[in-house]
């Protein structure tokens, strides 16, 4: 009988093995597991602490895929460090507020409350039936009251730090989700939710000083163990560029100067023109008789800031300056140069104006070209590694050179790779008092007012004498009225007839609550520290608590937070520090991003309908296997294709664990067998144990998984060679114990079964060295039938593993080399004899 059709353990040799079930033996221990609080945290004994948490899920409807996986990664993760010894904080909650709610009782008349929490309830079902081993006691949704209230606090926190602005500008717009973005919600110009065109519009809003933490948001990416993807993204996000303010001189008899803003002082001696911003003051001033600079200003004046640093077509180049009556002295070659206007340089950026260099800045280079100016060069091209490419040629050139190289034509500087150079004009400007170094970040303020109604309310007032107010926080929450009309156009919460009425807390007028709510980014700022007292309602959590757990050791969760979820977490953390709530510096110390589920080759979505749900594989296998198939088919951080996947094979494979098990696992069944094929089961388990072992530490549950199966044929080969008793007992624990956290409930049931205890409870197995060395044997080696040599192998070694020991011997090696090998005789542990001719 093939081993195939011998693990269809529905047709088994022995008729009292039960065949294997799972929907029969899962359902009945999920239930227990949540009944008996197993998985509640106990931290009595002296296990280690570890706080290990997932992105908590928004409550979309009932679980996907990406859910399923991601929870399989972390449920391995989570029973595997209980099972060496941690004490595991592993909380569960929902992200519950949020557009989709709001959108589905505009559409559908749905109250965005019940809507969201029957998609919850329906969540944590499956959550449940597929074995999470979540902590249930922690469980919280943002959209609770008791959750927000704290919400609120927080901003009122910021609001005292001085962290919480409210500004007037230009914001991000989304047409379609009716609410104000922030930039890092703006993905190409349209909305990362709804993909409308995002537009432009002046609002007063709030914002959280992200800006204030910039450069530590920066620093600290060095102390975190993510992955470089991520920790690049956010650093280019951040974007912190060095730079200098560097001072030029009006060439006349005035004593005006001008600082201008550059990020490459290294090439000043390339500055062959200067350029202001057109509505630049002292131009302005200067200008102010000229009718033809007037005219020039109102044609300006009529172009957007993105049409104007836009690089443009030949034919519009010439228009985009106007030489002004005056030049400018470079400090650095005492050269006058001659001073422009132009469109290209925005007055409310840097210091509205540039000292032009067309040789290394592609605006310049076109300006220059356009109006006759000197295109002087000042760097040697390199390559990446410093090699020197071809000398760039002032005449012919035809774009900036924006790459590395080696300093020209700049005095004492020639020579210098450009960044040294930058670094040493940098210290040179500030000594001779010609300026100084700035530092500048592309991350700008974090606007959280959105114009939606299902989220927190921002807990502000308007007084109309003493202005924009915090509520009291004895006052909080301000809660969400639970009779807003969802079907009215714009904001429900600023259409309620009596919300927004109250008194002002400070000097007890009628005031106007503020009706926007926060971006709900903000609620999933702090959910992790809420997890540690999620009932608590005399504060947000125990500072001490906070202490004890904090920064989270595990993080997992999907790649597409990379940027927005987890550097505002970070700002939160470090802003609460320094409000003496938290001692941490960062959230989250590691970090695992999970690949994607596809299906052939594309996205699986509602809308493509290529849905493939976990519940489809779940009903008719069981969770196991849907959990092991998952785990299997990559590493966790690559996608997986479920066009590739197999749940019938890993469903047959735990079929062949279920019947092994119920077979030879009797503890009654005497010990047999030889004692060579006895220690070679025990090495092959005990070998396996010490690489699973390590493949979980990576995360790289598939190769565990692949190991635990040759542990299953090695069970196989030594029944069939009459191997029983304690030998195949061990093989047998060793496969129950390294899958339970990949396939929780057959491993409970069979260790149930064979030893009355909880597989869940048991030690994480350790590897007996002493039964992993291997027994050498001396090989003759012989050439057309003389020794020439003799290698040491494992005893058993193949014909393959003798031949290349041979190969590896000088002496023998000689011979051989004397032609070509045409025959190998091989007798193993004994002789190995090549025919050379
Ligand atoms: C000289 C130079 C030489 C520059 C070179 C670049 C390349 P970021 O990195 O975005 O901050 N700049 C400064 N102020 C400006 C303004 N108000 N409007 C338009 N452009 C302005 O850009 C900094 C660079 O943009 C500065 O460095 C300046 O040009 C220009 F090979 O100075 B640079
Ligand atoms: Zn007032």
């Amino acid at each position: 009988m093939s081993p195939d059709a011998h693990a269809d353990a529905t047709t088994g040799p022995d008729a009292s093995v039960a065949r294997y079930d799972p929907l029969a033996i899962e359902p009945p221990i999920a239930s227990r597991w949540v009944d008996e609080g197993t998985y509640e945290l106990d931290c009595a004994g002296d296990d280690e602490r570890f706080y290990a948490l997932t992105m908590f899920p928004y409550p979309s409807g009932d679980l996907h895929m990406g859910h399923a996986e991601i929870f399989s990664i972390h449920d391995a993760l989570v029973r595997h460090l209980r099972m060496t010894g941690h004490a595991v904080l592993n909380p569960i909650g929902w992200d519950a507020f949020g557009l989709p709610a709001e959108n589905a009782a505009r559409k559908r008349g749905e109250n965005p409350d019940e809507w969201t929490r029957a998609n919850i309830e329906e969540q944590a079902a499956s959550i449940r039936r597929l074995g999470f081993s979540f902590d249930w006691s922690t469980r919280l949704h943002t959209c609770d009251p008791e959750y927000y209230r704290w919400t609120q606090w927080i901003f009122l926190e910021l609001f005292h730090a001085g962290l919480v602005d409210r500004k007037e500008g230009l914001v991000n717009w989304c047409p379609g989700c009716e609410t104000v973005l922030a930039n890092e919600q703006v993905v190409d110009g349209r909305c990362e939710r709804s993909d409308d065109l995002v537009q432009r519009r002046p609002l007063t809003q709030w914002y959280f000083r992200i800006t204030d933490y910039a450069e530590e948001l920066l620093d600290d990416l060095d102390t975190i163990d993510w992955p470089d993807r991520v920790k690049s993204m956010q650093r280019n996000w951040i974007g912190r560029s060095e730079g200098a303010e560097i001072t030029f001189e009006v060439a006349d008899d005035s004593d005006d100067e001008v600082v201008v803003y550059t990020t490459r002082p290294d090439t000043i001696f390339g500055a062959t023109y200067f350029v202001f911003a057109p509505e630049h003051p002292l131009v302005l001033a200067r200008m102010a008789d000229d009718p033809g600079y007037a005219d020039y200003l109102e044609e300006v004046s009529r172009r957007s800031d993105i049409e104007r640093q836009a690089t443009l077509g030949e034919d519009r180049r010439d228009k985009r300056g106007h030489r002004l009556d005056f030049d400018m002295v470079n400090p650095f070659t005492g050269e006058t140069i001659p001073a422009f206007a132009a469109d290209y340089v925005l007055m409310d950026y840097g210091t509205g104006a540039i000292m032009a260099v067309p040789v290394g800045d592609q605006r310049d280079f076109e300006f220059a070209r356009a109006n006759d100016l000197e295109v002087r060069v000042i760097i040697h091209p390199t390559d990446d590694e410093g090699n020197h490419l071809d000398p760039l040629d002032p005449d012919t050139m035809e774009e900036a050179w924006v790459g590395p190289g080696t300093m020209v034509g700049s005095g004492e500087y020639d020579g210098m790779p450009w960044q040294e150079a930058k670094a040493a004009i940098i210290d040179d400007v500030a000594d001779k008092g010609w300026g100084r170094g700035t530092v500048n970040f592309r991350l700008r303020d974090w606007l959280i007012s959105r114009q939606r109604s299902w989220g927190a309310p921002i807990p502000m007032v308007h007084c109309a004498s003493c202005g924009p107010r915090p509520v009291p926080a004895d006052q909080l929450p301000v809660e969400l009225p639970d009779d807003l009309d969802w079907t009215v156009s714009g904001s429900p919460l600023a259409a309620h007839p009596t919300f927004a009425e109250t008194t002002c807390p400070d000097c007890g007028g009628p005031a106007r609550r503020d009706t926007d709510t926060m971006d709900t980014f903000v609620d999933s700022s702090w959910y992790f520290l809420r997890y540690l007292s999620p009932t608590d309602d005399t504060r947000a959590w125990p500072r001490e608590k906070a202490g004890a757990w904090l920064p989270v050791d595990q993080y997992t969760g999907g790649v597409e937070h990379a940027i927005l979820h987890l550097l505002y977490a970070r700002f939160f953390v470090k802003a609460l520090r320094d409000r003496g709530h938290v001692a941490a510096d960062e959230p989250f110390q590691a970090l695992l991003n999970q690949g994607q589920v596809i299906l052939d080759g594309s996205r699986m979505s509602k809308s493509r309908g290529n849905l493939v749900r976990p519940g489809d594989v779940s009903e008719e296998y069981g969770a196991d296997t849907l959990r092991g198939t998952i785990l299997f088919a990559s590493a966790p951080e690559d996608d997986i294709d479920w066009a590739d996947v197999s749940p019938s094979g890993m469903n047959k494979w735990l079929a062949r664990v279920w019947r092994l098990n119920l077979e030879l696992g009797d503890a009654e069944v005497a010990d047999g067998g030889a004692d060579v094929d006895v220690a070679e089961l025990r090495r092959a388990v005990h070998q396996r144990i010490l690489a699973v072992s390590d493949d979980y530490d990576q995360f790289k549950y598939n190769t565990a998984i692949a190991k635990l199966m040759e542990i299953t044929n090695a069970t196989m080969d030594a029944e069939r060679a009459g191997v029983a008793g304690g030998a195949v007992r061990e093989a047998l624990d060793a496969v129950l114990l390294m899958l339970a956290p990949i396939c929780p409930f057959i491993t409970e049931e069979l260790w149930q079964r064979r030893h009355g205890a909880s597989v869940h409870d048991q030690a994480w197995p350790r590897a007996d060295e002493s039964l992993l060395e291997v027994d050498t044997v001396d090989v003759i080696v012989q050439v057309n039938g003389k020794v020439r040599g003799k290698v040491a192998v494992a005893s058993g070694a193949d014909e393959s593993v003798v031949e290349a020991a041979a190969m590896a011997d000088d002496n023998a090696a000689r011979f051989l080399a004397e032609g070509e090998v045409r025959k190998v005789i091989h007798v193993p542990d004994r002789l190995v004899n090549f025919v050379v001719a």
